[in-house]
């Protein structure tokens, strides 16, 4: 069986003591905290926590720094995008307490010309370097077009990676994205294998995995083939509620693992 994790967004010392208790109960091995601005949340408290249920913490998700506060590395006013690089420094300083990766997701932001890409890939190499220096790798995540106006596919993104050259940055493949982007979910893990570094399931509605049409077989089968020994990370619309997609994705992995 694959590791696996449970995305949880850091709101306080208790909404996340009171999950991971659950998610480390339920049989997880890890948790994965989505953080809005690492800045100015109390790192030892996370720390203590996290050892205290003795679980992993793959990765660190950043996205609510886009979606909350609309900080993003792409955007043309300099305060803002300095804003989002030293945020994302700051999930490296947390990350490398928990030997996680650190997620660019949404808040790469939305670009309208080459001018916004490259402010983007300076902001990424300055971020790969100060990862680097602190033995933390980072994930680029292709997100659905809905979302995010560019790095939608698994293709682009790679590409992008590759021609950008950053060394030690990788691809976080989500299910729900792959469902709305990709022509074959499974040939698309297969062909860029060598960075696939991290996974998010979610079924094709985003709810838990087994409640859309998403085929899981296939696709941790392709991963079976490919040898990725990384975590499964869901990541869900939590309905009806945290705990019952905790329980819920738990149960059917079991069965279908
Ligand atoms: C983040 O991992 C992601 O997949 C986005 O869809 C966030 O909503
Ligand atoms: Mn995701």
């Amino acid at each position: 069986m694959y590791r696996v994790s449970f995305v949880i967004q850091y709101e306080n010392r208790e909404n996340l003591e009171k999950y991971a208790s659950l998610i480390a109960s339920s049989g997880y091995n890890g948790i994965e905290i989505g953080i809005k601005d690492p800045r100015v949340i109390n790192h030892g408290e996370i720390e203590d926590i996290i050892s205290r249920f003795n679980l992993s913490v793959p990765a660190l998700g950043t996205g609510r720094a886009f979606t909350e506060d609309k900080v993003s590395l792409s955007d043309n006013n300099e305060m803002i995008r300095m804003d989002a690089i030293e945020r994302l420094k700051a999930h490296i300083d947390l990350a490398s307490k928990f030997s996680s990766m650190v997620i660019v997701g949404l808040i790469r932001g939305n670009t309208s010309n080459d001018g916004d890409i490259n402010l983007v890939r300076d902001a990424l190499r300055d971020i790969c370097k100060y990862g680097n220096s602190k033995g933390v790798r980072v994930l680029l995540e292709p997100i659905n077009r809905y979302e995010v106006n560019w790095l939608n596919t698994v293709e682009d993104t790679y590409n992008f990676i590759k021609d950008s050259g950053l060394s030690n940055t990788g691809l976080l493949i989500d299910t729900f994205h792959m469902n709305i982007e990709e022509p074959s979910i499974a040939s698309s893990i297969f062909r860029f294998r060598d960075l696939v570094w991290h996974v998010h399931i979610a079924d094709s509605n985003r709810l838990s995995p087994g409640m859309g049409h998403i085929d899981f077989k296939d696709i941790f089968r392709v991963l079976s083939v490919i040898d990725y020994n990384g975590f499964i990370s869901a990541e869900l619309i939590n309905k009806p509620s945290v705990e019952s997609s905790i329980t819920q994705t738990m149960k059917y992995l079991k069965g279908i693992l």
